[in-house]
């Protein structure tokens, strides 16, 4: 079903200084920055070496940012689990067929026009996976 680990999201309260942390400390490059208004979130994605997988800061645009709630209930850290997929309308019918709630009933926007959705937490051991189809290269 997956194909990568594409991202792993953590869970920040100051952007700017979290990047200057991970290039400072682990010499990670950004790779690409965004607000995302609709998951109300900004965003950088720190590329881990070559491997085309990468460490998405995730800072929160308001109170009510699903971001924010998580940082209020667990600090800050490691949010949500993100694994590659080539076509997320055929992997979310397999998972909803196996027995796990989708959060979303049609895939939304994510970074860099990617098309995203979820399983619940509490249908996967805790643990908020993220599934990605990236946009098609151009
Ligand atoms: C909540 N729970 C989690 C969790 N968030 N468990 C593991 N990891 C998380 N991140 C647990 C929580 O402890 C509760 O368990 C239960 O789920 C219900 O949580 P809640 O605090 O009442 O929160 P809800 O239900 O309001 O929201 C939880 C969900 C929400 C997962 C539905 O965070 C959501 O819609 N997430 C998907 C969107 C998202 O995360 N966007 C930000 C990243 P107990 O206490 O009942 O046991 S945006 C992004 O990734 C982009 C743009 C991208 O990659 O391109």
């Amino acid at each position: 079903l997956f194909t990568h680990i594409d991202h792993v999201g953590i869970a920040v309260a100051d952007l700017d200084a979290a990047i200057a942390f991970y290039q400072d400390v682990y010499g990670m490059e950004l790779a690409h920055r965004e607000t995302n208004e609709e998951q109300g979130v900004e965003e950088a994605m720190m590329a881990v070496g070559d491997s085309t997988s990468c460490i998405q800061l995730l800072a929160p645009l308001s109170e009510e940012s699903t971001i924010a709630k998580f940082i209020a209930k667990n600090g800050v850290g490691i949010q949500q689990m993100a694994y590659r997929v080539e076509d997320v309308d055929a992997v979310c019918a397999t998972l909803k067929e196996r027995g796990v709630r989708l959060l979303y009933p049609e895939p939304k926007r994510g970074t860099a026009g990617s098309r995203i959705n979820f399983v619940h937490p509490k249908d996967a051991g805790g643990v908020l996976v993220e599934l990605v189809e990236p946009a098609p290269a151009h």
